[in-house]
C-alpha cells in the first residue's frame, strides 16, 4: 500500500467515513479549481479526484492538478477516463477497471496500455473495481458499460465480491455524474455486506440528505462534483455533504 492510500484508509478509520471533491478540468479552469479545491479544504473535504469522462487534454489535466497543488495540502487523485489522464503532478491515481463494461479496452486495454506510462511518473495506484449503476451519465455511455439496475442490489454485490476477489482494495458504486437520483441506500448496504473492499459512492448526491443516507447505508467514501461545479456557495455545499456524513457516523454508532 502506498502513503496517499494509507493515508485514505487511516482517515476512514479515524473518522468513519471522508468526503472527496471531484473536478471535472473541461468544466472548471485551473483557476476555477483552485479556487473551490481551496473552499473543499475549508469545508472537511479529504481529498481533490480529477477527471471526466470525455476528458482528453494533458495540458488541461497537469495544469489543473498543478494550480491545486498550489494551494491545498489534500491529496490530489486521478480519476482516469482513458490513457490521456496520466499526470505526474498528481498524488496518485485510482488504478481502475470498469467491471460492468461490455467492452475489453475498458477492463484490461486501456490499463495495460497506461500501465508503463504510469510507473514512468512514478505515480502511486490504488486498484478500484468500477461500477456502472442505474443511468450510468456520460460515465455510462463512453464506458460501453452494461449498467446494473437500481433494484438489482444482490448483482452489485457479486461484482464487488469479484472485485474484493481479484485484490481491487476500492470498489466505486458509480450512478454517473448529474443524475437524478443517486445509489440506492439498500444496495449500498447489500453490497457493503457482501465485500471488504472498501466503498466509493457517488453520482446525483444533492441533498444533506443524500450524504446522510449513503454513509449510513456504508459509504467509505463519498463522492460529489455537479454541486460545486458552478462555485456559487461551494464551502457551504461540501459542508453540508461532511455535516451529513458526520451525522450518519454517529448514527452508525449509537445504532
Ligand atoms: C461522478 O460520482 C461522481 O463520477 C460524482 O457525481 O457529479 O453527480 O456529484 P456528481
Amino acid at each position: 500500500m502506498g502513503v496517499i492510500e494509507t493515508l485514505i484508509t487511516e482517515r476512514i478509520s479515524r473518522e468513519g467515513a471522508i468526503h472527496f471533491t471531484l473536478l471535472d478540468p473541461e468544466k472548471a479552469s485551473p483557476e476555477k479549481s483552485e479556487r473551490i479545491s481551496v473552499a473543499a479544504e475549508k469545508a472537511g473535504s479529504a481529498g481533490i479526484m480529477i477527471g471526466g469522462s470525455t476528458l482528453s487534454s494533458i495540458d488541461l489535466l497537469n495544469n489543473v492538478i498543478r494550480s491545486i497543488k498550489r494551494s491545498v495540502k489534500l491529496p490530489v487523485i486521478i480519476f482516469p477516463n482513458n490513457i490521456t489522464s496520466i499526470s505526474p503532478y498528481a498524488d496518485a491515481i485510482w488504478f481502475m477497471s470498469l467491471l460492468n463494461s461490455t467492452n475489453p479496452y475498458f477492463i484490461i486495454g486501456a490499463q495495460a496500455l497506461g500501465a508503463p506510462a504510469i510507473k514512468e511518473t512514478g505515480l502511486e495506484t490504488i486498484p478500484l473495481g468500477y461500477l456502472i449503476i442505474g443511468e450510468g451519465g456520460a460515465a455510462g455511455f463512453i464506458g460501453q458499460a452494461n449498467p446494473i439496475p437500481y433494484d438489482k442490489p444482490e448483482i452489485a454485490a457479486m461484482y464487488a465480491l469479484a472485485a474484493q476477489f481479484l485484490g481491487m482494495r476500492f470498489v466505486y458504486l458509480e450512478a454517473g455524474s448529474g443524475v437524478k437520483s443517486p445509489i440506492p441506500p439498500n444496495m449500498i448496504q447489500i453490497v457493503k455486506k457482501a465485500t471488504g473492499s472498501r466503498l466509493v459512492v457517488g453520482g446525483g448526491i444533492r441533498a444533506k440528505e443524500d450524504a446522510f443516507q449513503s454513509v449510513l447505508a456504508g459509504a467509505d467514501i463519498l463522492v460529489t462534483g455537479t454541486a460545486i461545479e458552478d462555485e456559487i456557495n461551494a464551502e457551504e455545499n461540501i459542508s453540508k455533504f461532511v455535516d451529513g456524513m458526520h451525522s450518519a457516523v454517529e448514527r452508525r454508532k449509537s445504532g
